[in-house]
């Protein structure tokens, strides 16, 4: 996977290359590009935002400087720094390289199928409060794409017609991390890349810790507990450490269902419960 993000606070991305997703930079598996929107500047004062028609309070990103910035980000002509890993470089051959893909162009095909054209466009995703909500389904979707783009503006916004404009070269996404309001969009970039990238095959390691996340099964996780068995007077519920894994697999499931309904009761109702499920909370509710 490629991810590029297009910003005026570049360094505020710089998270990207540490921990996990330095990991899969390392592996090959992840390259990503920042970019700062003011190279697309074209007036002396490397003007990005102008006061909004219609009156208003704050300032609007302008289509002259956004438009050329996509533009050339989608055609892959950026000369910006790639971030490297901040981890030890270990001079593996890309996973590319190593499987014999080869790299695609992304610019528009002379010919084909409409539903082709749309596939091979990059993804666009533009962070704004304003967006359909990001959810799990969404990380594991995005997980399989080639290259993301991420366009992060003030949250004031930018120009509707850009976005408009893009679905010629992307496939467009707007998206909302949750509903509060940020100053701009690159915490949320490097939210959904960090959902995203952890799914890609491989750079988690652990298949299973994907299975047992929250919201895999429309439910919350339990709690989890280590040793020691006993701490400042508090033990470490009796069923973990009785060997019983039937048990603990029962027990695990039902502290998903209660805290579920305690913190999340909402997400009961699309959760595919069974029937032992739904007595089960029925008898809780009932608080026998
Ligand atoms: Cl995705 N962007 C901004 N600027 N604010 C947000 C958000 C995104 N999600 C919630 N608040």
């Amino acid at each position: 996977m490629r991810i590029d993000v297009v910003t005026i606070f570049p360094e505020y991305l710089d998270p990207l290359r540490h921990a996990l997703l330095g990991k899969a930079i390392e592996q090959g598996k992840l390259q990503v590009g920042v970019h700062d929107l003011r190279q697309w500047a074209n007036d002396g004062h490397k003007s990005v935002d102008d006061s909004p028609y219609g009156g208003g309070p704050g300032m609007v990103m302008k289509p002259e400087v956004w438009g050329p910035a996509l533009d050339d980000v989608a055609a892959g002509r950026t000369a910006t720094r790639e971030l490297d890993s901040s981890l030890p470089h270990l001079n593996r051959p890309r996973h590319d390289e190593v499987e014999g893909i080869v790299a695609q162009p992304y610019g528009a095909p002379a010919q084909g199928v409409a539903q082709e054209l749309e596939e091979n466009l990059p993804l666009l995703i533009v962070p704004t409060p304003a967006g359909t909500p990001f959810t799990q389904a969404d990380a594991r979707a995005w997980s399989r794409e080639e290259h993301v783009v991420f366009a992060c503006g003030r949250y004031e916004g930018i120009d509707q017609r850009v976005i408009e404009d893009a679905a010629q070269r992307y496939r467009v996404r707007e998206v909302s991390i949750g509903d509060y309001v940020l100053i701009g969009g690159e915490v949320a970039a490097l939210v959904i890349s960090e959902a995203i990238v952890r799914l890609i095959p491989g750079v988690l390691g652990n298949q299973r810790s994907h299975e047992e996340d929250s919201f895999s099964d429309g439910l919350l996780e339990g709690p989890s507990y280590t040793k020691p068995r006993e701490w400042r007077g508090l033990s470490v519920p009796e069923v973990l450490t009785s060997g019983d894994h039937g048990r603990v697999d029962r027990w695990r499931h039902e502290q998903s269902l209660l805290r579920t309904a305690q913190r999340r009761p909402e997400l009961l109702e699309s959760a595919e419960l069974s029937r032992s499920d739904r007595e089960f909370l029925e008898k809780e509710r009932g608080g026998a």
